[in-house]
């Protein structure tokens, strides 16, 4: 399979807040590769995987990191190609701390910023997959079945009613 996506997190701790990314590109058959890489504490091993994965023709970055996040933000400083931040709540702050290290980006280095944790884990494979689709109708495809899909769920829940004396 060819790798379309890559996903770095900051931590092994962070592991299970991605885990709704990796499981949404593995559904929509994406191509990926998931690197833990820390832009404070290896920063090198972040240049290396960055390199390997643009070499490898990668069209989207996912970066998430809890604390001054600036995984996401390093990434974009050099990536060709869009990055998705995912800020990650794992410090005293829960997570404001991320959430505005990650979204804060200097003009002309965007990072797109999804919500902390789960949901902008899912978010951000949702995006993913929608940058992939410009130039892959099958991954396109894939993508508007599934939100057919979380639709119908959500129009098939029925009206609750009680009363009250
Ligand atoms: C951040 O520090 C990581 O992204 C993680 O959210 C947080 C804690 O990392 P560990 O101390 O668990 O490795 O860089």
């Amino acid at each position: 399979m060819t790798i379309r996506a890559a996903i770095i997190m900051g931590s092994k701790s962070d592991a299970e807040q991605v885990q709704p990314a990796v499981d949404l590109l593995k559904e929509l058959k994406i191509g990926c590769r998931v690197d833990v890489a820390s832009a404070h504490r290896t920063p090198d091993k972040v240049e290396q995987i960055m390199k390997d994965a643009v070499e490898q023709g990668v069209q989207v970055f996912i970066c998430a990191a809890g604390h001054a996040a600036h995984l996401a933000g390093v990434v974009a400083a050099r990536s060709p190609v869009p990055v998705i931040g995912i800020p990650i709540a794992s410090s005293d702050l829960d997570g404001m701390d991320s959430i505005l290290s990650t979204v804060m980006m200097p003009p002309g280095v965007p990072v797109a910023t999804m919500a902390l944790g789960k949901a902008g884990a899912k978010n951000a494979a949702v995006l993913a997959a929608q940058i992939i689709g410009i130039s892959d109708a099958s991954v396109a495809q894939r993508l508007s079945d599934w939100r057919a899909h979380m639709g119908d769920q959500v129009a098939a829940e029925p009206t609750q009613v009680w009363e009250v004396d």
